[in-house]
């Protein structure tokens, strides 16, 4: 196996990540410097957040013996002090100065640089600032009084905004969010408790027509997490499914000013054309199927059910796998900030014709809008029944994991070609030192010339994207962080069985 850019010490490279709560800190060499500067730098001390109590589930035990604890030798981050507008633009990340993408070792420093101020992210709202109190969820849901516990899949196409609304809706960002569709790759859970519920979040990877192993592996997480659940909540992105239905709607009336029958058409290019296709080759089944040879084979399929075409054909494939699993399903309609209403009113009418649809909850992850409604309409699906997780608990990934995720989403939001497709990130060292975390992230890619395009001239792509995470990561874990980025080369392990199950995303 080509491990190209693989650094000596990696040789304890630690399990994967493991999926269920509490997973265990690896075994690692210290790669940090000893020394006394960090304790003794009062602007660290006070600009160090409190740790938050959440998340609870899987984080690492805050010291070990010999690793930061009160036995070990005091540790110091690698980085020169600065203040905060002086620090390096990688953050202390080590690509920059090494183009192959391996990490120099660690040099003594004598203290860690200040905090900053959050980073904005213009492609996603401020998550902190949602809450649920009794005031926020006056409305009472349908159903016996008590506390309700259960769980939830948010499922739907790529992009439609599963990941920022579950994200809002908890409060806090645990899934990554991309303006590129299939950003998702594995099924999260986050569990969002108010005072008269909890409800278990499950986050999906987009359902669409898969080609590769690695897709494949996606869309069968997010098929299975239909199952065994209270409820699933379609998330329709509006702005897609409004222009969908005008432009059938359009196509419609040019038919009949031709004089022909109105058909099931939509646009015929541009990027929903194949899910067009595919939904043109559906139609024309029941035509097929009056031949006689042709019936058995009918039989043997799925059921197919109508759906109204106004609707999109890649929601109407989501539709009806979630039809295939359950007949509890309700509807987010979100992204309502940037369509006005009346462009939803086909949408909605269609959607009301389809067979066992609950409440459709215009929505907006952005602004927050309809969420209270959401979680009420979402809590009339639920048993009631004692909470299932401690109230102050996120979710059961543990934050190893998370934290490969926020660099593999820097990769998506920074680079543009098509290497974060072919790009997975894994945790292979994570320890809570006294004064920060040191996190060591493998960037796996296929190919060198993707390695060339994630590293950059100079190092100086990779230093962008270590620092976004690393930002990200102080502000998730609530503490500095030492972040190492190394990236490796993995060839064609986007099809291979063996990697995705080690990298999590096929799960047996
Ligand atoms: N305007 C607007 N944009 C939104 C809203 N919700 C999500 N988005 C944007 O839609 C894009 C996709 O959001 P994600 O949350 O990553 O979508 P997803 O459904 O999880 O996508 P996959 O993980 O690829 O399946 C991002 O650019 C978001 O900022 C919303 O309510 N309004
Ligand atoms: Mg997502």
């Amino acid at each position: 196996m080509n491990r190209g850019g693989r650094p000596p010490f990696d040789s304890q490279r630690p399990p994967r990540p493991k999926r269920e709560k509490g997973s265990t800190r690896s075994k690692i060499r210290d790669p940090l410097p000893k020394g006394d500067g960090a304790a003794a730098d009062p602007r660290a001390a006070a600009a160090r957040k409190p740790a938050r109590p959440r998340p609870a589930a899987g984080q690492p035990p805050a010291a070990e013996p010999g690793r930061g604890g009160p036995a070990a030798p005091q540790s110091r981050p690698p980085q020169a002090p600065r203040s905060a507008d002086q620090r390096p633009a990688n953050g202390g990340a080590p690509q920059a100065s090494d183009p192959r993408g391996r990490a120099p070792a660690p040099k003594a420093a004598a203290a860690p640089p200040v905090a900053v101020a959050p980073p904005q992210h213009p492609h996603e709202p401020d998550y902190h600032a949602t809450s649920w109190s009794d005031e926020d969820l006056q409305d009472q849901p349908v159903g016996p009084e008590g506390f309700r516990c259960g769980a939830v899949t948010l499922a739907g196409q790529p992009n439609a905004g599963k990941s920022t609304l579950t994200n809002r809706l908890l409060g806090e960002k645990l899934s990554i969010v991309s303006p590129r569709p299939q950003t998702t790759r594995d099924n999260l859970r986050g569990i969002l408790t108010t005072p008269r519920s909890q409800i278990a979040l499950i986050d999906t990877p987009g359902i669409h027509k898969a080609r590769s192993q690695l897709n494949r592996a996606m869309v069968g997480q997010a098929v299975e997490a239909l199952e065994s659940v209270d409820v699933v909540v379609l998330v329709i992105d509006a702005v897609k499914a409004a222009r969908w239905a005008a432009e059938v709607d359009r196509q419609r009336a040019l038919q009949i000013a031709a004089g022909g029958q109105p058909g099931s058409l939509g646009p015929a290019t541009g990027p929903e054309a194949e899910e067009d296709s595919e939904d043109a080759e559906e139609s024309s089944e029941p035509a097929a199927a009056a031949a006689e040879g042709q019936a058995a084979e009918k039989k043997a399929k799925p059921k197919r059910i109508p759906l109204d075409d106004h609707l999109h054909p890649g929601d109407r494939r989501v539709i009806r796998q979630i039809l295939d699993h359950t007949t509890k399903w309700m509807v987010a309609l979100n992204k309502i900030d940037v369509v006005k209403p009346r462009h939803l009113l086909a949408v909605m009418q269609a959607l009301n014709s389809a067979p066992h649809i609950g409440p459709v909850v215009p929505v907006s992850a952005w602004t927050a809008d309809g969420l209270r409604q959401l979680i009420t309409a979402i809590e009339g699906y639920l048993p009631v029944g004692e909470m299932a997780f401690a109230p102050d608990e996120l979710t059961d990934r543990p934050l190893r994991y998370l934290v490969a995720e926020l660099v593999r989403e820097q990769v998506f939001l920074q680079i543009r070609e098509e290497v974060p497709y072919g790009v997975a990130c894994e945790t292979e060292v994570y320890e809570e030192l006294e004064d920060l975390s040191h996190i060591q992230v493998v960037v796996h890619v296929e190919r060198p010339a993707q390695r060339a395009i994630l590293v950059g001239k100079a190092g100086s792509r990779m230093k962008q994207i270590a620092t976004a995470a690393r930002l990200q990561m102080e502000q998730l874990c609530g503490r500095k962080v030492f972040l190492e980025v190394h990236v490796r080369i993995e060839p064609s392990w986007s099809e291979r069985l063996d990697k995705l199950r080690e990298f999590g995303y096929l799960v047996d």
